[in-house]
């Protein structure tokens, strides 16, 4: 049907490049990208002003072949609960695909003019243990990375650019990570210093000393387009764009002001000026976003997945989840951390129900399901520790758990099996498989050291072992509604 249609293309010359960023999916380019683009326009966008973006694809040529064809060009499609609107975004000069050609993209990352490199690899692409936050040194990519010049792995490729620049005698870039993970700039830097000790102790030392990596919290919802949403903007606007991105109207960035001393005011670009919040410390924000957004979006992904809803818009208008998430805001999550200066926590559960609610995003249950195994510490397990040692229970966040646990075990509660992905999945389907009985299932899943601290499980294995059953007897609906 897109035959005839004429492909999106550029209006504005390409930037200059001043930031690779790895990992280039639909959040960045709907988020990071759209922001640096505003600074651009705001700044005049000249000289040292420049921060056009080479995208690295670390696995597929997917998203270059969707984006060459168009001039990396693409559209960001804003949803909201009142209509949409549409934006060009021609921030994106290039994308690399790493695995053809590693070279190109560590040269990218070792140009002069390069002061930035920004990740989104997900949980996973850190080659970490979750648990620890360590660098996984039996990782397939880390040990293949430790003996090859060219890597393939995103810490590989950060420490093989960093080499070459201290040989250029060039400045480090910034290493600035838009993942979501616990005290993000911290665990990127352990992971690249525990890589660099290992090929080079004085590389280590350099970047120990040279190196930056502020630690930012990143938030806008951004569901994966479907083929139905190429379909429907080509019909809307009469040209073809391959790889548009949809989103929803709210974004937050929070960044820790530390970047590269060497480059000066030429450090980054103006973020500031386009609503983004420089701060000294992220980590109230952190907590905040990371307990209540991604918290809550991990339980209604695995209790909403079981319970038969496809998106989360569709499981908060099911009065009975509607209750349970405010009840896990109110009740389990807010009492666990502290508010970030000026934030009133209430106010942010309320906006973040208005937001799931919106009916534009269709945010699928099964794709938020995606990767839990690294996404439980961070989101769900530091609330429960928390609140145990505070000695509050946790049983709404204890029956997520266990709808985690039927969700990786590969069938939901009528028997039908689950596409689960996860890097983990083959274990967990064969803990939960050989296991005897719901309390062996759930012990067998509390002992995977590189989730579940040891002390947690401990304390954990009853509530979670009882919500284990009740899901497994009586169902979704029940057990949330049985929760005051
Ligand atoms: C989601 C996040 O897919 C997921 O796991 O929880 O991508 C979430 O939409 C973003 O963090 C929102 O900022």
């Amino acid at each position: 049907m897109h035959a005839d249609l004429p492909r999106l293309s550029r209006t504005t010359p390409a930037a200059k490049a001043g930031i690779v960023h790895l990992g280039l999916g639909a959040f960045f380019r709907a988020f990071g990208a759209i922001y640096i683009e505003e600074t651009m326009k705001a700044s005049g966008g000249t000289g040292q002003n420049n921060w056009g973006i080479i995208g690295v694809s670390l696995q597929s040529s997917r998203m270059h072949d969707q984006l060459a064809p168009q001039d990396f060009v693409y559209t960001a499609q804003e949803l909201g609960p009142e209509g949409e609107t549409l934006r060009q975004a021609e921030i994106i000069r290039d994308v690399l695909v790493a695995r053809e050609n590693p070279e190109a993209v560590l040269a990218a990352m070792a140009d002069p003019d390069v002061r930035i490199v920004t990740l989104t690899v997900t949980e996973k692409g850190y080659c970490h243990d979750p648990a620890t936050g360590r660098l996984n040194a039996d990782h397939p990519d880390i040990t293949h990375d430790l003996k090859a010049a060219l890597p393939v792995s995103a810490p590989g490729y950060l420490v093989r650019a960093l080499a070459r620049r201290k040989a250029a005698g060039l400045p480090p870039f910034t290493v600035l990570t838009c993942d979501n993970l616990p005290d993000n700039g911290r665990l990127v830097r352990r992971i690249v210093l525990d890589l660099a000790e290992k090929l080079d102790p004085e590389l280590a030392a350099w970047i120990e000393t040279e190196g930056r990596f502020p630690a930012t919290m990143v938030d806008r919802i951004v569901p994966a387009t479907k083929p139905e949403d190429i379909d429907a903007l080509a019909r809307k606007t009469g040209r073809y764009d391959a790889a548009p991105v949809l989103h929803e109207p709210f974004r937050q960035w929070v960044v820790e002001d530390d970047f590269v001393p060497a480059y000066g005011a030429d450090a980054r670009p103006d973020l500031g000026a386009v609503g983004v919040e420089l701060v000294e410390n992220v980590t109230a924000f952190e907590h905040m976003k990371l307990r209540m957004l991604n918290g809550t979006h991990s339980s209604l992904a695995y209790l909403g997945y079981l319970a038969g809803h496809e998106t989360i818009a569709e499981t908060v208008a099911d009065p009975l989840f509607a209750r349970f998430v405010k009840n896990l805001w109110r009740q389990e999550i807010i009492p666990s951390f502290e508010a970030p200066p000026g934030v009133d926590l209430e106010a942010y559960a309320d906006a973040l129900f208005e937001r799931y609610a919106n009916p534009g995003i269709r945010h699928r249950t099964w794709q938020i399901a995606m990767d839990g195994s690294q996404k439980l510490p961070q989101r769900i397990l530091g609330t429960v520790r928390d609140n145990l040692t505070n000695g509050r229970n946790c049983p709404g966040l204890c029956l997520a758990i266990a709808a985690w646990m039927i969700y990786v075990g590969g069938a939901d509660l009528e028997g039908k099996p689950i596409d689960v992905r996860d890097p983990l999945s083959d274990r967990l389907k064969s803990l939960v498989g050989e296991s005897d009985g719901d309390a062996g299932k759930v012990a067998a899943l509390l002992g995977v050291n590189e989730v579940f601290e040891p002390g947690l499980a401990a304390a954990i294995l009853a509530p979670v072992t009882a919500a284990y059953a009740a899901l497994k007897a009586d169902g979704v609906g029940k057990s949330i509604g049985t929760l005051s």
